[in-house]
This record gives structure tokens, sequence and C-alpha cells, in this order.
């Protein structure tokens, strides 16, 4: 009973093994397999490059995987970071760097203008199966202040309204109940059962 996450986010892998975990599924990320190389994300939506990530290392390695492709689309920037939101400050991908990034193009926006949504999209690949894929989205504000020691990439800016705090001011146990993944892996629950079995 185990799947690899085709992931070398560590905050990521954090969520999926909490999340697993309950289930009793042993999770592997690509943190365990140096080896593994990076899948290029050339893809344009993040259906694409979950199915990138996905499908490339299942087909390599002839192995069950999931892949996470995930990005924040903030309507006062047209969608954007989007599928570029791991390296919207340049290719080194540093959360720090990407979240100045965003409070910089947002500096002339007002709190209302804010709004924003985290998105999830997972893909799940094994060879000679057609791949399953699911998303999810919430909905939130950016902050011009960050706030919360929680979580990573660009959690300490997303604002939940109805929370009243950030996803970085929440524990994981609360993020991981109502968080765009969460939401993702949800759909991914109801639909695993019919996938395996055909
Ligand atoms: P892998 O491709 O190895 O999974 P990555 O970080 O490159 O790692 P993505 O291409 O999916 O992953 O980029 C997702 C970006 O969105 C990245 O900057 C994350 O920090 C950010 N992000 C995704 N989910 C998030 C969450 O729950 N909280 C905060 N930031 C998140
Ligand atoms: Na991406």
């Amino acid at each position: 009973n185990e799947i690899l996450i085709a992931t070398r986010n560590a905050g990521k892998a954090k969520e999926f093994e909490a999340m697993f975990a309950k289930k009793g599924v042993t999770v592997k990320t690509l943190l365990d397999y140096p080896e593994i190389p990076d899948v290029e994300e050339t893809g344009t939506t993040f259906e694409e490059n979950a199915l990138l990530k996905a499908e490339t290392i299942a087909r390599t390695f002839q192995l069950m995987v999931l892949a996470d492709d995930s990005g924040l689309k903030v309507d006062a920037l047209d969608g954007n970071p989007g599928v570029y939101s791991a390296r919207y400050a340049g290719k080194m991908k540093s959360d720090a760097a990407n979240n100045a990034k965003l409070l910089h193009e947002l500096t002339d926006i007002p709190p209302e203008k804010r709004t924003a949504q985290f998105h999830c999209t997972l893909a799940l690949a094994y060879p000679g199966k057609k791949s399953l894929t699911v998303s999810g989205e919430i909905p939130g504000r950016i902050l011009s202040i960050p706030k919360g020691e929680n979580g990573f990439g660009y959690d300490p800016l997303f604002y939940i309204e109805t929370k009243g705090k950030t996803l970085a001011e929440m524990t994981k146990e609360e993020k991981n109940t109502m968080s765009h993944r969460a939401k993702a892996l949800e759909k991914l629950e109801t639909a695993w059962d019919e996938w395996i079995n055909h």
C-alpha cells in the first residue's frame, strides 16, 4: 500500500504524508529519491503539468504516482501567477522572493480588490492505465503584510475571510481540512475505487 508523490516541495510532501497517514497508505516523495530527475513543467494549465509530472515518472519507474500542480490565481493580476506560481520570482523557486514579488505587483491595489483563488490539480497515473485528474480551489484575499508562521509558500499572504486568518495562522490539521489540496484529495478519494478497478 504505497504511493509515490511526484513532488520535491517539502511543504506539499508534509501535507500529503498527514493526509494519507489517516488511510494507512505509506507515502514516498521525490525527496526520498534524489536520483529521479525533475520533470520539466512545459504545460500551460495545472492539469497538463500535473499529468506531465505523474505520467513521466509512472512510466519511467513503473509505479503508481500522484502529482500535484498548484498555484495562486490573483484576480487583479488576470489570474497570475497561476501555473507560474513556483517560478514567479525566478527559477530558484524561493518562497520569500515569490511573496515579495506578489506584494510588489499588488502595491496599489486596495484590500477589496485583492481577491484570489488557491488552486490544486492532482493527477494519478499508473503504467497502462488512463490517468485520473481532480481539482480543488479555495477563495481568499492577498494581505499587504504576511501573517503567521505555519504552512509554506504563499500561506502567510492568503487570508481566508470565513476563518478570519491566513493559511499560515492555521495548524496543519486545520489547513488540511479546508485547503485547495484537501478539496482535491476528497474528490480523488471519491473516484479512487472506480479508477483502481478499471
Ligand atoms: P513540485 O512540482 O515538485 O511538486 P513546486 O513547488 O514546483 O513543486 P508547483 O509547480 O505546483 O510545485 O508550484 C506551486 C506553487 O504554489 C509553489 O510556489 C508553492 O509554494 C505554491 N503553493 C502551492 N500550494 C500551496 C499551499 O498550500 N500554500 C502555499 N503555497 C502553495
Ligand atoms: Na507548476
